[in-house]
């Protein structure tokens, strides 16, 4: 007996849907969108990525003269928005001449997970550079500053700085990265709570404000305390005169560390049940206090990610569905974490757990070294050359939505472990995103367009040879057939994803 059919008859011992068992003789899946609906409209700058502060104590980094990496932003999107931030934030400061010392930071504990406690100078050079860098890429930035280990009056010298280099280059700034985990490693856990993370936030913020009088700020960029939110927008209309805030933040990673053995591709590709919970509460408080929200820090796997998930084909399926599920709530973006493997270490602790696990597993350095680091990172370096990883195709596939207005869809995908959305497209065109992430099962899909309409279908598929393979490609296939009555037969099949756009 092979072992599908083994499980097949566990699956049937165990009591499960017949369904799942004759998986092939289902009838064919419907999609169609429902009628007098309209969901929300995908800002043009969706699109996202973040990485650490500790990226701008290399002025190079962020530059003009960083072409390869310019190239890849480039290809991402052409309006995107770079967040600055990540642990490595708490300990970033303002060195505006050769002589300015780094803060002291006397209570801070070294905790694994956590940003060893080194500071990382920021220099108006950096800023000079990444201004630039903004420019050459279309982007905007959340810059980050730091809450952990900062003063207002140097915050506030730094953001005056900063808002008069990056001018309309700048959304908002960021005070605190992942301040729901403070008590964890850099503040009293007694007295840590969100009163004390305003309070803080505010003497910051008000100093800026002082400055920088137009300044933007986005709160409160959580790890995972979404009801921190919640907390949030219920205290905000007891603060008197309060600063601009436009955005309610929080991050997501799916699981973790890399050791973590429920981080895996089935694990990553079926539950969504805490995505789809922290955003029915955060995009609940952002519409209480009248914002926007957006998920400005997240990947597959915390710690710098893990390999055979975070940097293969999976990911890219993940990053699609995701993005779009996030989009479908109202949320005006997405920032997908990365970088050098140098700062996601130093942001972790140093080391990057999935380095461990690939040497506990016999594999030796050359071999390692064709993983990108860190391991979910959407643009990874390899000898010197910017590359675009998987994960970074299924966010750029999503993106194909950016500016497009959602349409709620009637959707039964069957037993096949797929989703879908649809959109009417700036251009007006009608159009529909079908993520097959099933590992064996084809989708057979009606696709119903609307009695009336006629026209060619233009496709275009995501996809690699297997959810395992490091590698992901978007292509344009040939336009499909006239409709029949408004409806096409169309398969998409196990592992890739598909737009179909009546044209
Ligand atoms: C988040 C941090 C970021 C880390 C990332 C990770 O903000 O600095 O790089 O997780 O654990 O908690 O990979």
């Amino acid at each position: 007996m092979n072992a599908s059919r083994r499980s097949f008859l566990s699956t049937a011992l165990l009591g499960l849907p017949a369904a799942r068992i004759f998986a092939q003789s289902t009838a064919p899946a419907t999609l169609s969108i429902q009628q007098g609906e309209t969901g929300p409209t995908i800002p043009q700058d969706f699109v996202g990525l973040s990485y650490e502060v500790q990226q701008l104590t290399d002025p190079t980094f962020f530059s003009l003269a960083n072409h390869g990496l310019i190239a890849q932003f480039r290809a991402l999107s052409h309006s995107g928005v770079l967040r600055l931030g990540g642990n490595t934030s708490e300990f970033a400061y303002w060195k505006p001449t050769a002589d300015t010392q780094p803060p002291s930071a006397p209570n801070v504990k070294t905790v694994v997970g956590h940003s060893v406690a080194q500071f990382y100078p920021v220099t108006p050079q950096a800023i000079r550079n990444l201004a630039a860098f903004l420019r050459a890429t279309g982007w905007t930035c959340l810059y980050g500053m730091n809450l952990g280990t900062n003063t207002p009056a140097r915050a506030a010298e730094e953001a005056a700085f900063v808002a008069k280099t990056l001018g309309n280059r700048l959304q908002y700034f960021q005070i605190g990265n992942e301040v729901d985990l403070f008590d964890k490693h850099i503040r009293d856990p007694k007295t840590w709570s969100v009163k004390e993370y305003l309070k803080e936030w505010l003497a910051i913020a008000r100093a800026i404000v002082a400055v920088v009088p137009n300044a933007k700020f986005g709160i409160p960029d959580v790890a995972s305390k979404i009801d921190w939110l919640k907390e949030v927008a219920t205290l905000w209309p007891t603060i008197p005169n309060p600063p601009h805030v436009t955005t309610l933040s929080h991050h997501y990673y799916f699981g973790g560390p890399a050791t973590n053995p429920k981080v895996n591709i089935p694990a990553l590709l079926s539950d969504k049940s805490k995505v789809i919970h922290d955003a029915k509460v955060a995009s609940a408080a952002a519409a209480k206090m009248g914002v926007r929200v957006r998920m400005t820090e997240g990947n597959t796997c915390y710690r710098g990610g893990k390999p055979g998930v975070s940097d293969v084909f999976a990911s890219a399926l993940w990053a699609a569905d995701y993005a779009l599920t996030l989009a479908s709530f109202g949320y005006s973006g997405v920032n997908l974490h990365g970088g050098t493997g140098k700062s996601v270490a130093n942001s972790v602790g140093g080391f990057l757990p999935g380095d461990i696990m690939l040497k506990e597993a016999g594999i030796s350095g050359a071999d390692i070294q064709k993983h990108p680091h860190p391991f979910y990172t959407p643009i990874a370096t390899f000898n010197g050359k910017y590359v675009a990883e998987p994960v970074s195709y299924g966010l750029r596939f999503a993106g194909l939505f950016s500016g497009a207005t959602l349409l709620p869809v009637d959707f039964n995908p069957g037993p096949v472990n797929a989703t879908a959305y649809a959109a009417k497209l700036p251009s007006t065109h009608l159009s529909f995103i079908v993520i097959n992430k099933d590992a064996t099962q084809d989708l057979n899909l009606t696709l119903n367009f609307g009695k009336a309409r006629s026209g060619v279908v233009l496709q275009e598929m995501l996809s690699a040879p297997s959810l395992e393979a490091r590698e992901a490609h978007i292509t344009r296939s040939p336009k499909l057939p006239h409709l029949k009555d408004g409806k096409l037969i169309a398969t998409v099949p196990y592992a890739t994803a598909i737009r179909f756009t009546l044209t």
